[in-house]
């Protein structure tokens, strides 16, 4: 069987300055994102038929997991997946773009604009009540959706195909925002990296061809 092990972080700690701290993002690697790893691995011990799946196929197929992991696996797994999910779509501050190719007209169709899309996405994460993530996701149909999930839930359990998430968790921006959750996420979208979420939503499309009429 084969241990989940933490994915290399794509830059630096400080990499994501000033609008997510050093401190912050050392502690929600090597720290957060470790133990949902290690709590993971916990819990799969004693079943070793699924010592060679996947986090994502874990999640994706959560009714065919034991009873008594299920929920172990909901939230760890989880954890790994949204985790190692979110570094990927951050890179070094730049200016607040937006997507271009596909993204972008999907987006005006569906939110009318980048703006309209923002406002959705942030309106949906400050609404999270307690601690969760955001999304935007590729339906089964090929749209797009906005919505937040509690604690570690993934939209890959519903069936959809995540292109961009945002941890809210308070860990995800205590130290440097406390308890200003809209100034976090006014501030992360200078670090989202549209190309990645460019490259999820062309794969996401290209993931769905073969089930579309
Ligand atoms: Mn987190």
């Amino acid at each position: 069987m084969t241990e989940h092990t933490l994915p290399k972080l794509p830059y630096a700690y400080d990499a994501l300055e000033p609008y997510i701290d050093a401190k912050t993002m050392e502690i929600h690697y090597t720290k957060h994102h470790q133990t949902y790893i290690n709590n993971l691995n916990t819990a799969l011990e004693k079943h070793k038929e699924f010592g060679d799946v996947t986090a994502e196929n874990l999640i994706k197929s959560l009714a065919s997991i034991p009873d008594e992991i299920r929920e172990s696996v909901r939230n760890n797994a989880g954890g790994h997946v949204n985790h190692s999910f979110f570094w990927q779509v951050m890179k070094t501050p730049g200016k607040i773009t937006g997507p271009s190719d596909g993204l972008v007209e999907a987006m005006d169709k569906v939110f009318g604009s980048f703006d309209g899309f923002k406002d959705l996405f942030t309106k949906a994460a400050l609404g999270r009540f307690g601690s969760g993530w955001t999304w935007l996701s590729v339906t089964s149909l090929g749209g797009l959706e906005i919505f937040s999930t509690p604690n570690q839930d993934n939209p890959l359990t519903e069936g959809l195909i995540p292109i961009l998430g945002l941890d809210v968790w308070e860990h995800a921006y205590y130290l440097k925002y406390q308890n200003r959750r809209q100034e976090y996420i006014e501030n992360w979208w200078h670090v989202v990296s549209w190309e990645k979420v460019e490259d999820h939503y062309q794969k996401a499309i290209e993931a769905l061809k073969p089930a579309r009429p």
